[in-house]
């Protein structure tokens, strides 16, 4: 009889299909590219349909203080694979082509990798964006998803507007071209036209399969859609139906796809073992906010996002650059209609998710984000949550820090080449109060002696770190 129990022990599917919601609750990450804070219907958008976030906001928690980890896509994914600021990297650039050379560093510790410790399934549908392997690396694997944790990919190495060298790739795969346990499916996607159109839904019906094929076992589904970036396109099923054009065709199809990716943890009785964040990389492209021909994107003027009601966009430390949708999902646990007033970061999910998940949080290293299990309305896990200190950095260095309330700009930076009247510096830094004026407006630097110290100390104890402990590329 005992030998029959433990054989029954040992059977995943008998043991973890009757698991409890709140033990290693699978998790899916959507990270969306380029979508603004203003694209969704809850965020008060007043013509783009998305239905299927909407009841997401309903059902989970929503994020109205929501930060992606920065301002561009390598650096931003980074920062939600890894829970640390970007400057941590070692990267050259806050977003890095085909050919660079350097990659997410394999001792880095990603999300994936956690979890896969804790038993999870995992898999990365959509684009990477940190690393290929290329010539000037010697063609190394340890450049893509396969060597960071991810059971399976089907996405894009960079994002889908390069000219060469952005490619659709899975694996594992038999074939091996050119990187073995990796098979090109379409190559330089940058003007296929079907391709790009068929995106969301290829990693849409990925996920969908992942989770049938595991739905015995916790999974991790990191799901990254290359869209809304530039090219802009919706499958024909979505075209022409938004009132806002091929942008609200987009979004509107992204939405769709959230909306069956629910649907299948449901029929797969698991929809209360699955916490679905939603959130994005980053900012709208408002560089092309005023382009009315383009030869790849066509009317792009039309086809970017909006940040209202922050300023600014992608590639700005701006509020626009890093304002965007947070929605945290887990029916049955965190209660319907749950608003988290408290600023909160995609720099979190990876110590909140790795606790969540059983597991915890490295201590060998600098971790930026913080563990918010205590910010979800969950019964039995309001706790201490560390005080809200968030860094914004470009490529090279820091711009600027939020603590409380308060923003402190040392340097301003923008895509549109316009400090919109401002100036910072170290020395004569900007200061201003974002949750009363959150469209920074107003410089209340003059005279917060106080508050100005404790912005300069938040951004002098970030660098003093970075300089502590370096990068897993400068061999620490
Ligand atoms: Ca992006």
């Amino acid at each position: 009889m005992r030998s029959f129990l433990a054989f029954l022990l040992l059977v995943p599917g008998l043991v973890l299909a009757a698991r409890p919601a709140f033990e290693k609750p699978n998790v899916i990450v959507i990270l969306l590219d380029d979508a603004g804070y203003g694209d969704f219907a809850h965020a008060g958008n007043p013509v783009i349909a998305t239905p299927n976030l909407t009841k997401m906001v309903r059902e989970g928690a929503n994020f109205p203080q929501f930060y992606s980890a920065a301002a561009a896509c390598t650096a931003s994914r980074y920062g939600i694979l890894t829970g640390r600021n970007h400057l941590r990297s070692g990267l050259p650039s806050w977003a890095i082509g085909p050919e660079t050379k350097r990659h997410l560093h394999v001792k880095e510790l990603t999300l994936a990798e956690g979890l896969k410790e804790q038993g999870y399934a995992t898999a990365i549908f959509g684009k990477w964006h940190l690393g290929t392997p290329n010539a000037a690396n010697e063609m190394t694997a340890e450049a893509f998803p396969l060597a960071h944790g991810f059971d399976r990919w089907l996405g894009t190495n960079v994002s889908n507007d390069y000219e060469t060298g952005s490619n659709l790739i899975q694996g594992p795969a038999e074939k091996g071209n050119p990187i073995p346990g990796y098979e090109i499916v379409e190559e330089d996607i940058d003007t296929k036209v079907s391709v790009q159109e068929s995106l969301t839904k290829r990693y849409a019906d990925a996920a969908v399969s992942f989770i049938r094929e595991k739905k015995e076992q916790p999974f991790f589904i990191y799901m990254t859609p290359n869209m809304p970036h530039l090219p802009v396109h919706a499958s024909e099923e979505f075209k022409g139906k938004s009132p806002r054009g091929r942008y609200g065709d987009c979004i509107s199809e992204i939405d769709h796809q959230l909306g069956r990716i629910r649907s299948t943890l449901e029929e797969s009785g698991i929809a209360k073992n699955t916490l679905i964040i939603f959130t994005s990389d980053n900012g709208p492209w408002i560089l092309y906010q005023d382009t009315a021909r383009h030869p790849v994107y066509d009317e792009a003027r039309l086809l970017v996002g909006s940040a209202l009601p922050f300023r600014d966009g992608k590639g700005s430390t701006w509020e626009g650059g890093q304002r965007v949708a947070g929605v945290w999902c887990w029916p049955g646990t965190i209660p319907e209609e749950t608003v988290v007033r408290e600023p909160a970061s995609a720099l979190d999910v990876f110590p909140t998710v790795m606790m969540l998940a059983g597991g915890k949080v490295p201590e060998d290293r600098t971790m930026d984000g913080r563990d918010v299990r205590g910010l979800l309305g969950v019964t039995g896990l309001q706790g201490m949550v560390k005080d809200f200190r968030f860094i914004y950095a470009d490529s090279k260095e820091v711009n600027a820090a939020r603590f409380g309330p308060w923003k402190i700009h040392t340097k301003i930076i923008s895509q549109l080449k316009t400090g919109h009247g401002f100036e910072a510096s170290k020395e004569k830094p900007l200061l201003f109060q974002v949750e009363e004026d959150f469209p920074e407006r107003i410089d209340r630097a003059a005279g917060r002696v106080d508050e100005l110290k404790e912005g300069l100390r938040v951004i002098r104890e970030f660098e003093d770190s970075l300089v502590k402990e370096g990068s897993f590329w400068d061999g620490r």
